[in-house]
């Protein structure tokens, strides 16, 4: 049965598009939120820390339908990503490249993120954030401190963004869109 829903749901991807989800992650304040809202609304709004969490389905990329799930970033919070993990097509994970002091602690959280069973596999893109602030870490140190290049068995992009001006959004999504549809690809076969 489930591989007959997922033959079914191939064929209609073909017709429709793929209908992808998305987490959406990082620390509190590393700007998920904002992103979430430019992707959305080609606009700034002004944000409140995320309480629970924020689900916006995106207009299509490459025939990819996006749902993102801003799950919140806060320590109490965290604890709950786990719910969120079960069919899961790509992790998006977002850093605050102006806040160095943080990074060591969003690693330790990637870490355990990649550990989870439930997204083995799971094409990932980071995606270094506030790259307009002074002091910004570039997209490569980032790369190399979160020992990015030490990942195996997953496929994985990093892009430097704003998520204020949008600046890096829509090249990282592109590059999503392309590792989400060779992930369900791959996983049809
Ligand atoms: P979160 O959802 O990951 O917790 P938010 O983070 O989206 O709430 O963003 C946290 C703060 O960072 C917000 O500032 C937001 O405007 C800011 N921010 C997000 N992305 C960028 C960016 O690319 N550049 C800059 N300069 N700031 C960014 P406030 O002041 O509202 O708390
Ligand atoms: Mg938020």
């Amino acid at each position: 049965m489930g591989l007959l829903l997922s033959r079914l749901q191939a064929a209609l991807a073909g017709f429709y598009g793929l209908q992808a989800r998305v987490l959406l992650l990082g620390l509190d304040n590393a700007g998920k939120t904002t992103l979430t809202y430019r992707l959305k609304l080609e606009e700034t709004v002004s944000t409140i820390p995320t309480l629970g969490f924020n689900v916006e389905t995106l207009a299509p990329v490459q025939n990819v339908t996006f749902t993102l799930w801003d799950v919140g970033g806060q320590d109490r919070i965290r604890a709950l990503w786990h719910h969120y993990h079960s069919n899961t097509d790509g992790l998006v994970f977002v850093v605050d490249s102006a806040d160095p002091g943080r990074v060591g602690e969003a690693g330790s959280e990637l870490g355990d993120l990649l550990q989870a069973e439930e997204l083995q596999g799971v094409p990932l893109v980071l995606l270094a954030n506030k790259q307009d602030l002074p002091g910004a870490r570039s997209c490569a140190e980032l790369v190399e401190e979160l020992g990015l290049r030490k990942l195996r068995g997953r496929e994985w992009h990093a892009q430097g963004c704003c998520a204020v001006s949008g600046q890096g959004l829509p090249e990282a999504l592109e590059k999503l869109a392309e590792l989400v549809k060779r992930y369900r690809k791959a996983r049809e076969l």
